[in-house]
């Protein structure tokens, strides 16, 4: 995966050429988890186009909490299985109930990005089975939470994000963990593996003035996980 240069976090007085053939810059962010900034910069056109494709057949949606609400950010999914919640729980399934449809398979564009980002964050033959794609609207946020509907504990997630940035906030594995907060931009990758795998995170809400030139005042998060060991 090619890596763009000016994104680099390098020493003041380094040698620009002679890091330039550096491997790409992979930021601990916390135990097991990789901030790999602008990984997905030189892909980032191909990988809207394709979330279209995939919402082509299986249309974003404001799915709602077992508790309820219903969440601010708009849903889709693509792979063997997709990310479904309603007043009855929450859980994977092998059908889009939208329309009783098998969820769109995974583009292999994304899903090759999501293998390349494990690997350089030294997750070696990540094998996604499902990928959630958020859609995030001014003010749409996601409330501090696990992921631990996959039944894989040991496989690492892998975040992209696209469009505008957004603030990030994770904390550890108790809710009241105080959370650490991070800008995640257009083309970032994180890979959440070891203990991380099961810290507290969420984001606030996206900005007003939040934009970007490829989509506007929307952002968009891919999610890859294994679902089935
Ligand atoms: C840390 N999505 O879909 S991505 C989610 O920006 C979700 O849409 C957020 O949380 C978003 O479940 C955050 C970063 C992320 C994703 C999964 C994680 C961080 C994670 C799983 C474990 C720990
Ligand atoms: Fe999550």
């Amino acid at each position: 995966m090619s890596f763009h240069s000016s994104t680099r976090h390098r020493p003041m007085h380094s040698t620009p050429d002679l890091f330039d053939s550096a491997p790409a810059a992979r930021e601990a962010i916390a135990d097991g988890a990789w901030l790999l900034r602008g990984f997905a910069l030189d892909q980032a056109k191909l990988l809207l186009d394709a979330i279209q494709q995939v919402a082509a057949q299986a249309a974003f949606r404001h799915q709602v909490t077992p508790g309820g609400h219903t969440m601010s950010a708009a849903m889709s999914s693509c792979g063997q299985l997709g990310w479904v919640t309603d007043r009855f729980g929450y859980r994977y399934s092998e059908q889009d109930p939208l329309t009783q449809q098998c969820w769109p398979a995974m583009p292999p564009i994304l899903r090759q990005i999501a293998v390349e980002a494990a690997a350089a964050a030294g997750y070696e033959g990540f094998e996604p089975d499902a990928c959630l794609i958020n859609r995030y609207e001014t003010g749409a946020k996601m409330g501090l939470h696990q992921d631990k509907d996959e039944d894989d504990m040991d496989a690492p997630i892998v975040s992209i994000s696209l469009g505008a940035p957004i603030r990030f906030l994770f904390g550890g594995l108790a809710r009241t963990d105080k959370a650490a907060d991070w800008k995640l931009e257009h083309g970032d990758v994180v890979v959440w593996g070891g203990p991380s795998r099961l810290f507290f995170h969420g984001v606030a809400p996206l900005g007003k003035r939040a934009e970007h030139p490829l989509t506007g005042p929307v952002r968009y998060n891919l999610t890859f996980r294994k679902v089935r060991v």
